[in-house]
């Protein structure tokens, strides 16, 4: 049976689509953000591809194939910073998540270029951040998203299902959700945006139609929230929280919007999540350090491994890599021109995560990686010295 198609859509401050909301964990609402809004995404997203493109020394098209996710935009782009200062975001938010004040915890944009994206695997929101409630998430894409054109799936009523423990997408690319009887396709129109609650399972899949689907994310909590790093230590943005475990969530990276708070009335629902499954291969919560352990190990060096970033740093230092790759027969000689290119390319990532903050998820080199020199290092590893 084909997938249900939701095709109903509710003004944000209508009574009906805070009772949708409640009874499915999303709902498509109507004008969160204003055509001009729309158009100053599609203008920060280039900008901040082009800064981004010239770091990492690509052309703006092949970043974003590499790199289709940039977090953080709000920090280092004036677009963006105006966009959340500026429209009724906050407001939105707050009357999904009934609380009277709200902090965002991030934002973010994805762009699936037309026949080169991948998919994003199912998942709940909360489970990947290091907070104890349960958040919510501003879904937006700046065109119309055709069911073909990687649309958010979601699977209805899931929020009341529970926590489960955050999904590898690298280790096992999350739980298969796709012959659930309750899957719902969400196509939007340009002017709608999904309001996700944070325990509801989504996903997308690869953009099969012809324009670049560009999303721009923002991600929330109750005021309330406090943070508990054992949820998530591997966070990104657990680099910008400063306040001890089980204080409330705050910073210059973490806003306030609304009235002065109290607990009664912004607290949201506690949440605490099982910790990750933990799988043999790459895993996207440490495949950086991962990989950077790996690398110490072939050249030898004793203690805590460097950064992935220092290690890939000069010419010498990939030549020495190669060299060792093949002298422990990892790779074949034949293959060292291609092994060179990958290694380009995660020298690359790391410069890219600096800046982006991107999931490992969303970086193929880490996978390809694995596939030629990770797993047989693996088994290297555990043989007798
Ligand atoms: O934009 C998409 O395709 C899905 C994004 C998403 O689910 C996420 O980042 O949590």
């Amino acid at each position: 049976m084909p997938p249900r198609v939701e095709s109903r859509s509710f003004p944000w401050h209508s009574a009906e689509a805070k009772a949708f909301f409640d009874a499915h964990g999303y709902a498509v609402v109507d004008r969160v953000l204003t055509d001009d809004s729309l158009d100053q995404i599609n203008r920060g997203w280039n900008e901040v591809v082009h800064d981004s493109a010239v770091l990492a020394g690509l052309s703006p098209t092949s970043f974003v194939e590499r790199f289709p996710q940039n977090r953080d935009l709000w920090r280092k782009n004036e677009q963006f910073r105006t966009l959340l200062f500026d429209t009724e975001q906050s407001a939105v938010v707050r009357r999904f998540l009934g609380a009277k004040a709200v902090r965002l915890f991030h934002d973010q944009a994805i762009c699936k270029p037309p026949g080169r994206s991948g998919a994003i695997p199912w998942h709940q929101d909360s489970a990947y951040w290091p907070l104890d409630r349960v958040g919510l998430s501003v879904w937006t894409p700046t065109a119309d998203v055709p069911t073909t054109g990687g649309c958010l799936k979601v699977i209805d009523g899931s929020h009341r299902d529970g926590p489960a423990p955050p999904q590898d997408f690298l280790a096992n690319r999350g739980v298969a959700r796709d012959c659930d009887a309750r899957l719902v396709l969400l196509p939007t129109r340009r002017g709608q945006s999904v309001i996700l609650d944070g325990l509801t399972w989504h996903a997308s899949d690869p953009n099969g139609a012809v324009e670049d689907r560009l999303a721009y994310l923002t991600l929330w909590v109750p005021a309330a929230a406090r943070f508990v790093p054992a949820h998530a230590n591997w966070h990104p943005s657990s680099a910008h929280i400063h306040v001890a475990p089980g204080e409330r969530l705050e910073g210059e990276y973490f806003p306030l919007f609304g009235d002065a708070i109290g607990d009664e009335e912004s607290s949201g629902r506690l949440v605490s999540f099982p910790a990750p499954m933990r799988a043999n291969g790459p895993s996207m919560f440490t495949a950086s350090k991962d990989i950077a352990a790996q690398i110490a190990w072939l050249r030898g060096s004793t203690g805590a491994p460097s950064p992935l970033s220092e290690q890939l740093g000069t010419t010498e230092q990939l030549a020495s890599i190669i060299s060792r790759l093949v002298e422990c027969a990892v790779i074949k000689p034949n293959q060292q021109g291609a092994v060179l290119e990958l290694l380009v390319e995660l020298r690359q990532q790391e410069l890219v995560r600096r800046v982006s903050v991107a999931r490992d998820v969303y970086l193929r080199a880490v996978s390809r990686w694995w596939e030629v020199a990770g797993s047989a290092i693996e088994v290297l590893q555990r043989v007798p010295s």
